[in-house]
């Protein structure tokens, strides 16, 4: 069975970026009630509740049918919250570290020019969902949003990073303007989690290349 990991901040550490009040209605509700959620519907399936969450969404094609939207949905709404948290920090101005820093440079021309494409990708992104940053097949770091809970776990790619694009991330204190909730939330990424994840990424991906851009 899942269960709602703790923060490693304080509700308002987040302040003024993310305010307490949606932190508190994110974790305390919508990550609780998707957690909740996906216990109920795996409640039958004793198998698949003992797969980690990113190895259950990894496998979807797995999961009986008659269950499997519901996992996508609601398992995919508990993975990405418990990614979502550890990839925010108080500790401001941070920037990407060691060879995420330099792939990043690589692939979008610079760290500036990667936070204006990754924000161009999140403004324009219709409706509920996510902007991710992922490592796809071949190695290469891709920039996309995807719709509602889907993750890219769902095209084999491992995801690094994201930004929550849902109204409820924002609405309390930005309202209607996602541009600038999007602006602001670079001053709260957890850049040296996001670099650890993109090593390790790299390592399942290429055993062979571990340490090599
Ligand atoms: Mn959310």
């Amino acid at each position: 069975m899942y269960s709602l990991p703790e923060l490693l901040f304080a509700y308002d550490a987040l302040e003024p970026v993310i305010d307490k009040e949606t932190m508190e209605v994110h974790h305390k509700g919508h990550h609780k009630t998707y957690v909740e959620k996906i216990n109920t519907i795996l409640s039958k399936y004793s198998d698949l509740q003992k797969l980690p969450i990113e190895e259950l969404l990894s496998r979807l094609d797995d999961v009986p049918a008659v269950i499997r939207n519901d996992v996508r949905n609601q398992g995919g709404g508990h993975y990405t919250h418990s990614l979502f948290w550890r990839t925010l920090s108080p500790r401001k101005g941070l920037s990407p570290t060691g060879e995420l820093a330099n792939r990043i440079d690589a692939t979008f021309g610079g760290f500036s020019q990667f936070k204006e494409r990754f924000s161009e990708i999140a403004i324009k992104h219709f409706g509920s969902g996510y902007a991710w940053l992922s490592v796809n097949p071949e190695g290469e770091l891709i920039a996309e949003s995807l719709p509602n809970q889907d993750t890219p776990l769902l095209k084999n790619c491992h995801p690094v990073f994201l930004l929550d694009l849902w109204e409820h991330a924002y609405y309390l204190k930005y309202r209607n303007r996602r541009a600038e909730f999007v602006k602001a939330f670079w001053e709260v990424v957890n850049w040296a989690e996001v670099s650890e994840r993109f090593n390790k990424a790299k390592v399942n991906h290429f055993p062979r290349q571990s340490g090599v851009a």
